[in-house]
């Protein structure tokens, strides 16, 4: 399928975070006539090394937030898209202290949709798969777009509010705007707070990795350079109006995950604790995404999950400086939780 739009100067906010700063390096590595600008509040999960090094003349960092109206009437203007990653995007703070997550994840989407109505500027917003709530593990249903709406923490929540603007802005404004779904991601450059660098960077601290509740929580996990692929696809050829559900086949259960990453580690596959169980913990999700890739020609490249987890390892063991500095913080605030 021929590309129907052709950007060159686009907005990438959270492009500091993890899955942004991916995709920041994927759009320079693969796309040489686009410029981004990224636009991150540098919050405790923005970290400016993760697009350090990138050519000056292709990126260029806008330290703001989301939320500032008249930043974004300074910075929008002149450019052709905005492609929307900045959030809050941990449960476990969202349960601990919801406020930023309703005021950037909902209250910043809609600024910029207000700015994307106002300078006509094409707008991708990147959701996940949790605004669809959860699975049984025994039900042979996965997440589709016609899945109905069912979120479980503060956090999907406010992802599924957010998802809901940009629905209502395209039909009501007609704003040029797409959306997808995605599942559990992994690769490079993601928080310790979350589960996979959580656990690698524990064993090599000596620490025991900590499971919550019976460790049979099903994720769908996808390397991040995959989901990277998948939202420049639906960027440059996917329908307007439309979502679009990304997913690579990569249902594990938590304790599969975890044992996965001892053996790597050159651990015995015992050598951990099980810890209280996280409130209204989701069981399981899993994504469908076959409209992407029948519609749009979508096809993940990373799908050999034991390989990718490795060179996950091997990056963070030649990374720890990027970490280091986070660690202790993070773990404090797990103890405090009994997690
Ligand atoms: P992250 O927490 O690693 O990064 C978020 C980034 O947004 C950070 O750089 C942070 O500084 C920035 N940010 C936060 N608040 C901001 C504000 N008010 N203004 C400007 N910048 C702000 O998150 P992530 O895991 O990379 O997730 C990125 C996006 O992808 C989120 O929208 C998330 O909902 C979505 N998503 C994540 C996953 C996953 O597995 N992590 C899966 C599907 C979808
Ligand atoms: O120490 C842990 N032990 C544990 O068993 C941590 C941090 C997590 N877990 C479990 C909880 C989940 O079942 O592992 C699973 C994955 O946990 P997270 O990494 O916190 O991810 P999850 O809650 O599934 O959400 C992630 O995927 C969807 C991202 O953080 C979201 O931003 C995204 O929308």
């Amino acid at each position: 399928m021929a590309e129907t739009f052709e950007p060159t100067n686009i907005i990438v906010t959270g492009g500091c975070g993890f899955i942004g700063s991916n995709f920041v390096h994927h759009v320079v590595n693969n796309h040489p006539g686009v410029h981004v600008t990224v636009l991150d509040k540098l919050t405790y999960a923005g970290n400016p090394e993760n697009i350090a090094g990138l050519p000056a003349d292709r990126v260029e960092l806008v330290v703001g937030d989301i939320c500032d109206a008249e930043l974004l009437d300074r910075i929008v203007p002149g450019h052709d898209a905005i492609v929307h990653y900045a959030a809050e995007s941990h449960n476990d703070n969202s349960i601990a202290d919801p406020e930023p997550f309703v005021q950037t994840n909902v209250v910043g989407t809609f600024r910029l949709l207000e700015a994307a109505r106002k300078y006509d500027v094409r707008y991708h917003h990147v959701s996940t798969d949790e605004v669809y709530g959860d699975l049984a593990l025994d039900d042979p249903a996965r997440f589709t777009e016609e899945t109905p709406y069912r979120p479980s923490s503060p956090y999907s929540s406010s992802k599924a509010s957010s998802d809901m603007l940009v629905r209502a802005w395209h039909r009501t404004y007609g704003i040029r705007a797409t959306i997808s779904n995605c599942s559990n991601n992994y690769g490079p450059y993601q928080h310790v707070e979350k589960f996979i660098p959580r656990q690698i960077t524990n064993i090599i601290d000596g620490i025991r990795p900590k499971l919550y509740g019976d460790g049979k929580n099903v994720r769908d996990w996808i390397h991040t350079e995959d989901h990277s692929s998948a939202v420049w696809t639906i960027l440059t050829k996917g329908r307007l109006g439309e979502t679009y559900l990304i997913g690579a086949d990569g249902e594990k259960d938590n304790i599969s995950v975890l044992r996965a990453i001892l053996r790597a580690m050159g651990q015995p596959e015992d050598a951990f604790d099980w810890v209280r169980d996280r409130p209204g913990h989701d069981r399981r999700y899993a994504i469908d995404s076959t409209k992407l890739r029948r519609e749009l020609g979508w096809q993940p490249q990373h799908t050999d999950f034991e390989s990718g987890l490795e060179a996950t390892i091997a990056w963070y063991r030649d990374h720890e400086a990027w970490w280091r500095p986070a660690k202790a913080e993070t773990e404090a605030k797990y103890a405090k939780q009994g997690q």
